[in-house]
């Protein structure tokens, strides 16, 4: 019955199979991000503690010139996830970008963006493409060179070697004379870095424990969501937070069709979210075939926003 089930499983369930299979459990961050997950990351966006959002945002509107002189004018957009309401038309619009392309896995999300942005830029036009922006899509003829926008800070969730891979797509993927906008996330005080991934009202925790309740619901699971406590971590070493879900005692549930027992104290780890210095920015564009042209951060250092050239 197991091997049928795990047979017909979507990406989700392998996912979930193989990763509570190991001997440190594990789950791809990407599954945060069903309806439930989206809506409790919109308002994770908007929490006190999580100042991502408002800085990098900040730093798009204060910059919106000098960012668009470096990044080129006049150029066609592709935007590595679909964008916000806030971020996306600020740069759209200080670039006089004719062309947008919005990739996201949701078609959704997608339509919503287009119909958000198509009011707050007259004249833009817009070519969705849905589609994983980790797989190297490919990208509709465009006109000239072109722009990439990573904003986010969402490069932060891959470990070393698939960012690099990654940025190297991109590379690939916009071509001759590109330039990408990117936005990453600085290393800073640890109390300030486990304070936003672990914010007093929950939210965040709420977005963790969402993975086990996905389960649940999706793969047919019997996860005691009530036995496992959402956990931030600063890892100095590796540059990164970790977010795991910890059981506070001893457990064994099913999901797909297998059973999994956990002892009280082991975790399941969701997510790293990694932080770079500037300098360790500007190797991994080395490192990936760009060159870092111009940045901007404000006084505190606590987000950055880099161009870089093809
Ligand atoms: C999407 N990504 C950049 C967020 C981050 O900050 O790593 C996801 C997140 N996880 C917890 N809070 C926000």
């Amino acid at each position: 019955m197991a091997d049928v089930m795990a047979e017909t499983l979507d990406d989700f369930g392998q996912a979930a199979l193989t990763g509570l299979s190991q001997k440190q459990k594990t789950m791809p961050a990407r599954f945060f991000y069903d309806d439930r997950g989206s809506a409790l990351f919109e308002e994770i966006t908007r929490l006190p503690e999580y100042y991502v959002t408002r800085a990098e945002t900040a730093l798009l509107k204060t910059h919106a010139d000098e960012i668009a002189r470096h990044a080129g004018a006049g150029r066609p957009v592709v935007e590595f996830g679909a964008g916000s309401a806030t971020k996306t038309p600020t740069l759209l619009r200080a670039t006089e970008a004719p062309v947008y392309v919005p990739i996201d896995i949701s078609g959704d999300f997608l339509l919503e963006s287009m119909e958000t942005l198509g009011k707050a830029v007259p004249g833009l036009q817009i070519v969705p493409l849905a589609g994983d922006f980790t797989e190297e899509v490919p990208l509709p003829s465009l006109d000239g060179p072109v722009t990439g926008f990573f904003p986010g800070s969402t490069i932060g969730n891959f470990d070393h070697a698939r960012a690099l891979d990654l940025l190297r797509q991109f590379r690939r993927q916009l071509g001759t004379d590109a330039r990408l906008v990117i936005g990453m996330d600085t290393r800073k005080n640890p109390r300030m870095l486990e304070a936003a991934y672990d914010d007093s009202a929950g939210v965040t925790a709420a977005f963790n424990l969402n993975l086990l309740e996905r389960m649940n619901r999706e793969l047919d699971g019997t996860i005691p969501v009530d036995a496992f406590e959402h956990r931030a971590i600063w890892h100095d070493a590796l540059g990164r937070i970790e977010m795991h879900l910890v059981a506070t005692r001893a457990v064994t549930f099913r999901v797909a069709g297998r059973t999994f027992s956990m002892e009280e104290g082991e975790s399941i780890h969701t997510e790293n979210s990694h932080k770079y210095t500037l300098e360790e920015a500007r190797l991994m564009a080395r490192a990936s075939g760009w060159e870092p042209r111009a940045y901007w951060s404000d006084n505190d250092a606590t987000f950055g926003v880099h161009v870089w050239a093809a």
